[in-house]
């Protein structure tokens, strides 16, 4: 893997619980740094993203919170992911809430863009964050990132979406909780929806090399966002947006153990973890092993297997 570089993003603006922006100094307590660096990479941390002066902005949907200091993030994020892809590092960006992909992504598509490679997407997931800020009734902006990604309309107060990431290349896994006006924009794209009923029927990991497997074809980067609530909230409890049965401690290595495997991922998103809501740390350090088996940590070394 190429040298990974930690990003704080201390971004809250994406709902109303306050709490994430503790989450960048959560994953530097509970080691994350120092994981990375067991599995034998190069890491740095290039400290936390800040933004300034906040632009004028106003939403048609009067339901729309805090626009102005989501859009700041977005353009902070997008120009910070982007270069540290360009110096040919891993960019590992410490949430901070999902809104905070608006801008880590877009970094990452404008990247994909100027090496002529497409981007894929992994989205792991309770929730399809796949609203617009037209259509959101909760206005919470931490549930649009993915339907801007996509390159759906109503974003007109946010910089266009760098080379939009079209449903084919999108992958969801973990999804249980679908508002009614995403799930029908969902339905009219080739996304691959793996929810719950899927991992339950096939497990985790048959449909995620299916995925994986495509992304080699086309030559393609890969960008992981991980939510703190595609996990099972009886071992990831730090989170605002529980919802029950999630992934499992064994299903979530399983998929970081794979794409360690794969070879492909290129950039990852940490998000929506609250340490305000954590149980003795119990689930910044989940995160943090999960990143560990996504960098190559495992029990024994057996020859890969087919991927
Ligand atoms: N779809 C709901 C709930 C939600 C989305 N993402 C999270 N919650 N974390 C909404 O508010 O848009
Ligand atoms: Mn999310
Ligand atoms: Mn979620």
């Amino acid at each position: 893997m190429p040298p990974i570089t930690l990003i704080g993003a201390p971004v809250d603006s994406g709902q109303r619980r306050p709490g994430c922006l503790m989450g960048p100094a959560a994953y530097r307590v509970a080691g994350l740094a120092r994981a990375i660096a067991a599995e034998g990479h190069l890491v740095r941390d290039y400290g936390d993203v800040a933004i300034a002066a906040l632009p004028l902005a106003d939403s048609p949907n009067p339901a729309v919170d805090q626009l102005p200091e989501t859009l700041a993030w977005t353009e902070a994020l997008s120009a910070a992911v982007a270069g540290v892809l360009a110096l040919g590092e891993c960019p590992v960006i410490m949430g901070g809430d999902h809104s905070l992909a608006l801008g880590s992504v877009a970094g990452a598509a404008r990247h994909a863009a100027a090496i002529g490679r497409p981007l894929f997407l992994l989205w792991l997931d309770a929730h399809s964050d796949f609203h617009t800020p037209l259509s959101t009734t909760s206005g919470n902006l931490h549930g649009t990132p993915l339907a801007y990604i996509n390159g759906r309309e109503g974003f007109d107060a946010f910089p266009p979406f760098p080379a939009p990431v079209p449903g084919e290349r999108i992958c969801m896994f973990g999804i249980r909780s679908v508002d009614p006006e995403e799930h029908a924009a969902m339905l009219e794209r080739d996304i691959a929806i793996n929810d719950m009923r899927v991992i339950d029927e096939r497990g985790i990991a048959a449909p995620l090399r299916e995925f994986l497997a495509r992304v080699r074809a086309e030559n393609g980067l890969l960008h992981v966002s991980l939510d703190v609530d595609f996990l099972d909230p009886a071992i990831a409890p730090a989170v605002g947006t529980t919802v029950p049965g999630g992934a499992t401690f064994r299903e979530a290595h399983l998929v970081m153990e794979l794409l360690h495997e794969s070879g492909l991922v290129s950039s990852l998103d940490l998000v929506e973890l609250n340490p305000f809501l954590d149980d003795r740390g119990m689930t910044a350090r989940l995160m943090v092993d999960l990143v560990g088996s996504l960098m190559g940590r495992k029990v024994f070394d057996r020859p890969t297997r087919a991927k």
